[in-house]
């Protein structure tokens, strides 16, 4: 295809309720939209860095800074791009997986748009719906906490993830398996705010039968989640340590995670992310999708994605509600605690104008000649 404009859109939507984690508390998400305009259709893909580099180095305006002057001007001067050689094309540019990712997601809805294919079936999809489970932040409160889980239980969620820090770990997932009981999944996300010398107090969610413990170590710290893993039972799962294939691979030789948390913005798009489904695959390792709190955009794309067959555990893939009011295309809705894998071509889902124009607070068009 010869790209003729890429539209960067930024929006800002407010959320139902604050989320909290160990890095922060949000209210509203700062999201940028890439619109990929080929001769033959559009394409849309989100990107998912937040306002601020806490969760990752990367963040909004940096991502909007390395599209317009470094990875935009890269792809309109390829000849014949595919969405397939996108990551080739933009590899002399060091990191900046969330730009590129987003980047590389516009081509392909373009692509699969123009061809009638849906991206589900582009990836290997081999359900046609997939597990919901729900990401639940930090509260005031343990009585806050349960009932924002059993509000989320009554939805019908099939797998609850608490996020922890200290101070707050053992009691409240005390707390929530007591009234879980045994029968619906339990894990915990501590987005690296322990470290290696706590071991020994992480050994003390043993008892609660968790899935997993999400990202307990600082995410260059390999070794130490190696170390951790012989130490506690809980199986460890990584997500920001792992931002390639190659990073999977080796973090599961080395013994640090038995789980991976598969994030296409992270790793630097879904055909990465595909790479990552199929060396855990290889190597007996389950996966789950992970979430950026995404708007029905990225939500499509990660719940085909998620349709793989090694994705064996629910992922943070919730319903459009668990995070907006209103969305910017028609909502994700649990059904029977699933979400249903969009069949149209590409993404299968478009933003409504509409509600996309009420929550737009910025748009820049990009084309050949202004790069
Ligand atoms: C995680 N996501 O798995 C991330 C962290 C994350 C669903 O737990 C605004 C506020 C945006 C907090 C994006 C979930 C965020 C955010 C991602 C947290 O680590
Ligand atoms: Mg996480």
């Amino acid at each position: 295809m010869k790209l003729a404009g890429i539209e960067l859109r930024r929006i800002a939507l407010p959320l139902v309720a604050p989320f909290r984690t160990s890095f922060g508390t949000q209210t509203e998400r700062d999201i940028l939209l890439v619109r990929v305009e080929s001769p033959a259709a559009e394409g849309w893909g989100e990107c998912v860095a937040l306002s601020d580099p806490v969760y990752s180095s990367e963040y909004v305006e940096g991502a909007a800074h390395v599209i317009r002057e470094h990875l935009a001007p890269r792809l309109f001067a390829a000849d014949s791009l595919t969405a397939a050689r996108v990551a080739t094309v933009l590899e002399p540019v060091r990191g900046h997986r969330m730009a590129k990712a987003a980047l590389e997601a516009a081509i392909i809805d373009a692509e699969l748009r123009t061809a009638g294919v849906s991206l589900a079936s582009h990836l290997g999809a081999v359900r046609d719906a997939v597990d919901a489970g729900v990401s639940v932040g930090i509260m005031a409160s343990v009585p806050e906490l349960l009932d924002a889980v059993a509000g989320y239980l009554d939805a019908g969620y099939r797998r609850i993830k608490l996020k922890i820090e200290p101070g707050w770990d053992i009691e409240p997932v005390r707390a929530v398996r007591e009234r879980l009981g045994d029968d619906v999944g339990l894990q915990v996300d501590a987005n690296t705010a322990y470290t290696l010398a706590d071991a020994r107090h992480l050994a003390q969610l043993d008892p609660f039968d968790l899935l997993l413990i999400e990202q307990p170590l600082p995410e260059d710290d390999l070794a130490g989640h190696a170390a951790l893993a012989r130490v506690i039972s809980t199986p460890v799962c990584l997500d920001e340590s792992i931002e390639s294939a190659r990073d999977a691979a080796a973090a599961i030789l080395m013994g640090a995670c038995s789980i991976v948390n598969v994030k296409p913005g992270r790793v630097g798009g879904y055909l990465e992310a595909r790479r990552i489904h199929d060396v855990c695959a290889a190597h007996g390792v389950p996966v789950w999708c992970g979430g950026m709190l995404e708007t029905g955009i990225g939500r499509a794309a990660n719940v085909a994605l998620a349709a793989l067959p090694n994705f064996t555990l629910p992922g943070d893939t919730s319903a459009s509600d668990r995070y907006y009011a209103t969305d910017i295309t028609a909502p994700f809705v649990l059904e029977d605690g699933r979400l249903r894998v969009p069949v149209g071509p590409g993404i299968g889902v478009a933003p409504i104008p509409e509600q996309l124009d009420q929550f737009t607070t910025s748009t820049e068009m990009l084309t050949a000649g202004k790069t």
